[in-house]
């Protein structure tokens, strides 16, 4: 019998779900919570035809030229900016996301970490636990409404639609949004609630930043947008760190300019911008948006069944549109 292709799982998953892949392929497993440095993932994937990975894995053309093995490369993820899709289109790699699993998982989690900021639920928490509540007051942790106010979504694809209708039909928010392209149901004139970035900063009493991360998106908010937002604003972050300057936005938090903000993504994450844990007006979570066990374990699901199919020869449920 022919030798099973070589597949590198590049984190602990859930073995359970990887037990079809057997049959298949031969797997390499590197059994870590820990994201394997650039160093080792090069080594790891010395003879891998491919490669199941978390996100975390930069696939670009130094490493595509270091193994030259590698054919395919499917994605836990719904994000694939770790991606350098020139480079694999050129080498010809399968490759595939998991879009529409963790749609409402982040949803749910970017309307908690709104909620959460705007009302200010981590810093009073921390007052509370470390004694310091001596009694009420009238205005004490006072925070900013979010029920009928404006949300402002910044990219309105399926997260960011899910927010949307949530938003408008369960918090009765009126909500605006700003897009590279018309989307069917929320359309683009003004009426539609579509605007112009600057128009959408300026007239968003919250901003939620759902926008995948690329050379088109980073630092897109960054202090020229902050200093257009109003002073009761909160900005949430569910997309990629790159998406947002964290430097500016600690400065703009530590000076009034906007009221708060909720991160789940940072730039170069696990590290994160020491100004920001700084800002008592923050609400950090560590990148958890789509975490929920059946959520997670759909996102892995996907992902096998894509190499599932490639193994039969067949294109896979959710290739990545290139
Ligand atoms: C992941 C994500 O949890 O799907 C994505 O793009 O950002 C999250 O759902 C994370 O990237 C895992 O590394």
């Amino acid at each position: 019998p022919l030798a099973k292709p070589r597949l590198l799982v590049a984190r602990r998953l859930f073995d359970d779900l990887l037990e079809p892949l057997h049959t298949h392929y031969t797997l390499i497993q590197h059994d870590a919570d820990e994201a394997l440095s650039p160093a080792a993932l090069r080594e790891q994937l010395q003879g891998c035809w491919g490669l199941l990975g978390s996100g975390s894995e930069q696939v670009d053309a130094e490493l595509l030229a270091a193994c030259p093995d590698l054919r395919a490369v499917a994605l836990i993820t719904v994000g694939y900016n770790n991606l350098a899709l020139e480079a694999c289109r050129a080498r010809g790699l399968r490759l595939s996301h998991a879009p529409g699993v963790l749609t409402e998982a982040t949803a749910e989690f970017g309307l908690a970490l709104l909620l959460a900021t705007a009302r200010r639920v981590g810093e009073s928490e921390r007052y509370l636990r470390s004694g310091r509540w001596q009694g009420w007051a009238i205005d004490q942790f006072a925070g900013a409404p979010v029920m009928g106010r404006t949300l402002g979504v910044l990219g309105l694809g399926r997260i960011g639609q899910r927010i949307a209708q949530a938003a408008r039909d369960g918090l009765g928010m009126k909500v605006l949004h700003h897009n590279r392209r018309p989307v069917e149901g929320w359309g683009s004139g003004a009426d539609s609630g579509w605007r112009s970035l600057p128009d959408l900063l300026a007239q968003s009493d919250h901003l939620m930043v759902c926008v995948p991360y690329g050379a088109g998106t980073h630092h897109l908010i960054g202090a020229p947008e902050l200093a257009q937002m109003p002073a009761h604003a909160c900005l949430i972050n569910l997309a990629r760190g790159g998406v947002v300057d964290d430097r500016a936005l600690a400065a703009a938090l530590q000076r009034g300019q906007i009221a708060a903000a909720g991160l789940d993504v940072f730039e170069g994450e696990p590290a994160v911008c020491p100004e920001l844990l700084a800002c008592e007006n923050a609400v950090l979570t560590p990148h958890i948006a789509s975490a929920t066990l059946p959520t997670r374990r759909a996102m892995v699901q996907l992902a096998v069944d894509n190499l599932l199919a490639w193994a039969r020869g067949e294109p896979g449920p959710t290739p990545i549109p290139i």
